[in-house]
């Protein structure tokens, strides 16, 4: 059986190379475009040539053989074009996706099928591992595009797509939805953390460890709004009842260094804000404001803050 996971080439080299050589042979003809206009402008120009020159209607045989050379470049480039297609294609007959993206109008989801971690927004991998994505969408179609580690893929509803990914450096890496998907398409931005595998196993272990809790009187009145106040409706809190995805899932939430889809850094002044009106921060999200007042904003943020 093949190795997967560990190719020595990925798939972005493969269409870098391919792109490569486009370049190079579009660039020779540009190059013999222009050459010919200039030359035939200074040799055959008016005032060389005052006299309106005879037409000609074909010059058959130069003609063929512009169409055999065009022919020849054209079919070499669909050859090299399907080549690397099917060499960047190879997702096996049983797909195992290491990790499952799924596009939300504004946000996106990660699910990690061998350990059961759940997170948003922002993403970790390791690095030197060949990575299969599955990518699919809860709503309508979103791209995914993350130009250093992959190629782009469209995330239909109702459907499954995949495709490899691979980080060789630790780092973080951006990308950003690709398919127009309504209003705050432009804030759906991703970023991708790549760890080395020892750090990688060390922060999915601590996104496997239950949810915080303490017996704190700023956690116990936030837990209380966060049940009552309906965000369990759409937020799901691991190891409870809670199991919505309409929104991220916020178990381990202080854990994110940024959040609502990389378009914050997730502090308190931004959580805040976010909390007391979503509208405000990101016109068209799908949270409603709630009209919270300022202590049950205060209550709310303090137990976010304790969901490492
Ligand atoms: C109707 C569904 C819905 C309800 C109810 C709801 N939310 Fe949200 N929430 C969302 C959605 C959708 C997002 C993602 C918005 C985006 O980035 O476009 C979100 C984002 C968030 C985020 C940021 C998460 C991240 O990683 O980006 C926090 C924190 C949050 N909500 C807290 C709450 C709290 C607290 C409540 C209750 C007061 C609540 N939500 C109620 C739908 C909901
Ligand atoms: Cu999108």
């Amino acid at each position: 059986m093949p190795n997967y996971y560990f190719l020595k080439i990925t798939d972005v080299d493969l269409i870098e190379e391919l792109f490569v050589y486009f370049l190079i042979v579009a660039s020779i003809i540009f190059l013999l475009v222009v050459f010919f206009t200039f030359f035939f402008l200074f040799r055959y120009g008016v005032k060389k040539r005052p006299k309106k020159p005879s037409q000609i209607e074909s010059a058959g045989q130069a003609e063929s053989v512009l169409a055999i050379i065009v022919t020849i470049v054209i079919g070499v480039f669909v050859y090299l074009t399907i080549v690397t297609m099917e060499k960047v294609q190879t997702i096996p007959e049983n797909p195992k996706p290491f990790l499952e993206i799924t596009g939300h109008q504004w946000w996106w989801e990660a699910k990690y099928p061998n350990s059961g971690v759940v997170t948003s927004n922002q993403i970790y991998i390791p690095t030197g591992k060949k990575i299969l994505l599955k990518l699919n969408s809860a709503d309508v179609i979103h791209s995914w595009w993350v130009p250093e580690l992959g190629r782009k893929m469209d995330m239909m509803p109702g459907r499954d797509n995949y495709m490899w990914f691979y980080a060789d450096k630790e780092g973080e890496y951006l990308g950003t939805c690709s398919e127009f998907c309504g209003v705050q398409h432009a804030r759906m931005r991703i970023r991708v953390t790549a760890l080395n595998p020892e750090a990688f196993e060390v922060w999915e272990q601590q996104q496997l460890r239950p949810v915080a809790t303490t017996n704190t009187k700023d956690f116990l009145k936030g837990k209380q709004l966060f049940e009552t106040k309906t965000c369990t409706n759409c937020h799901a809190i691991n190891g409870t009842d809670f199991k919505e995805n309409i929104g991220p899932n916020l178990t381990h939430f202080a854990s994110r260094k940024r959040f609502l889809a990389d378009m914050k850094v997730n502090n308190e002044k931004n959580l805040r804000a976010w909390l007391t009106n979503p509208q405000d921060v990101k016109s068209g999200a799908k949270m409603p404001n709630f009209i919270l007042s300022e202590s049950e904003v205060d209550a709310l943020v303090a137990y976010l803050n304790y969901l490492k």
